[in-house]
């Protein structure tokens, strides 16, 4: 069978997630790059949602499905523990960060700067003010979650972590999300420490954010 096929941009948080899940299990994958809501992202994601997988007749959307298809499909190492606590442990964080700390440190913060950035404007300073508390309050969970053992979830490396590493190398590209991040030693270590992974490095996204498809492309 041909390798999985992720279609996204690893300038994507959660493309990234993906390919750091092929990366750490050492799965031969094609990443496809294309803009946000590219016409091979619609055909799969219903609301043209990166990243989106191919692999023989499975097609796949939604971060987290195509993770457990990945880690199910392959061979050790896993990133999903099957242990019932811990694997709900690691749902548990999944969950929390892309419901919750996703859209206060990506979709409010991170794009307060870039967004107004890529249209030759100044940054969002209004925005950026009103997400500071909840980023603060975030950064603090987050500080605290990997306080133990410098992972989220026991003493292991799983999806919960990956999920959440790219996601801080975004929040520490801009000034205020830096310096909460640096604020908080216990999440800064946990940071510096990953961020050697082989996964992470050889997904070192190129600077921006990706491109939106030209609307006659859907
Ligand atoms: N819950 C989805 C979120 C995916 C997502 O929001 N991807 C962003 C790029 S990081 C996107 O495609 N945004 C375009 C949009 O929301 O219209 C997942 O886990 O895959």
């Amino acid at each position: 069978m041909s390798p999985p096929e992720i279609i996204g941009s690893m300038q994507s948080t959660y493309t990234r997630a993906v390919c750091m899940v092929c990366e750490e299990k050492r799965i031969e994958y094609v990443l496809t790059e294309r803009p946000l809501h590219a016409p091979e992202v619609r055909a799969i994601h219903p609301l043209g949602k990166m990243p989106v997988l191919r692999h023989g007749d499975v097609a796949l959307f939604e971060s987290k499905a195509i993770a457990t298809y990945l880690d199910r499909s392959f061979p050790a190492p896993y990133v999903l523990p099957t242990d019932p606590h811990l694997g709900a442990l690691t749902e548990q964080w999944v969950s929390l960060v892309n419901t919750v700390m996703d859209r206060t440190l990506i979709r409010t913060y991170v794009v307060a700067y870039i967004v107004p950035m890529l249209a030759g404007k100044e940054p969002d300073r209004v925005a950026i003010d009103a997400v500071m508390p909840a980023l603060r309050e975030q950064v603090a969970i987050l500080n605290q979650a990997v306080a133990a053992s410098g992972h989220l979830v026991g003493d292991q490396f799983t999806f919960a972590d990956i999920n959440l590493l790219p996601i801080l190398h975004r929040v520490q590209q801009f000034p205020e999300g830096a310096a909460a991040v640096a604020a908080a030693p216990n999440l800064a270590r946990y940071y510096e420490r990953h961020a050697t992974r082989p996964s992470f490095q050889r997904t070192d996204p190129p600077p921006g954010i990706p491109k939106r498809a030209k609307p006659d492309h859907g």
